[in-house]
């Protein structure tokens, strides 16, 4: 079931559940190696959502701006690889979305607990904007803000479940985007968390 939300922006209800458990798997290697932290932003705010990221390059912040870097500032190591089901996820997902041969160099893993929240922004630090975005969501439902190219643009409200994955590229590529605050209603398999896998052609 492909669902438009914009012009080149669709949700797949569900096209990652039966990789779930997987991915959620990977998810627990990957901040082994690369442990889950909150970055404080350029302007001194600590970010409510907990990040890591693997794959070449993984996105931060920090006082001096934010960027994407080989390295993990935390641990001084490179991030950990992309688990083959993650990539091999995000090219299936981008192709069903009209995106062919997607190969993602960076995978933002956002962990969110209740009462986490991420504000409206624009993904920008990305070299390419002609490449889509795939994002895939597990755990605890929330509540996507879909904007549009201003900061003023009231935004469509998305729910988003466990398994669902969202593809955005071309003209919705720098639409504003954000997450409501998560409700505690604590997922059979993953608790009370959502984490949202964020797939993106950084360099
Ligand atoms: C919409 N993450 O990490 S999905 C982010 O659920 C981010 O964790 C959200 O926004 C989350 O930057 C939303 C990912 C997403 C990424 C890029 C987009 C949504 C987008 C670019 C344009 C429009
Ligand atoms: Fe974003």
């Amino acid at each position: 079931r492909i669902e438009a939300i914009g012009p080149r922006a669709c949700v797949l209800r569900g096209f990652a559940l039966a990789q779930a458990d997987a991915l959620a798997a990977a998810v627990v290697d990957v901040a082994r190696a690369a442990p889950f932290r909150h970055l404080v932003t350029p302007g001194g705010y600590t970010m409510s959502v907990a990040m890591t990221n693997c794959g070449a390059l993984g996105w931060i912040a920090d006082r001096r701006g934010y960027r994407y870097a080989a390295v993990d500032p935390q641990t001084g190591r490179p991030w950990p690889a992309m688990p083959p089901v993650f990539a091999h996820l995000a090219g299936t997902a981008a192709a069903a979305a009209g995106f062919a041969g997607f190969a993602p160099d960076a995978c933002l893993i956002n962990r969110y607990q209740p009462g986490t929240r991420l504000s409206l922004h624009q993904d920008r630090d990305e070299r390419d904007y002609a490449a889509p975005i795939v994002s895939v969501s597990l755990g605890m439902d929330a509540v996507f803000l879909f904007g549009g190219l201003a900061r003023s643009d009231t935004p469509a409200k998305v729910p988003l479940r466990h398994g669902d994955v969202v593809v955005w590229g071309g003209e919705d590529r720098l639409r504003f985007h954000g997450v409501l605050p998560l409700r505690d209603d604590p997922h059979p398999q993953l608790g009370s968390q959502r984490i949202n896998l964020t797939f993106r052609k950084a360099a």
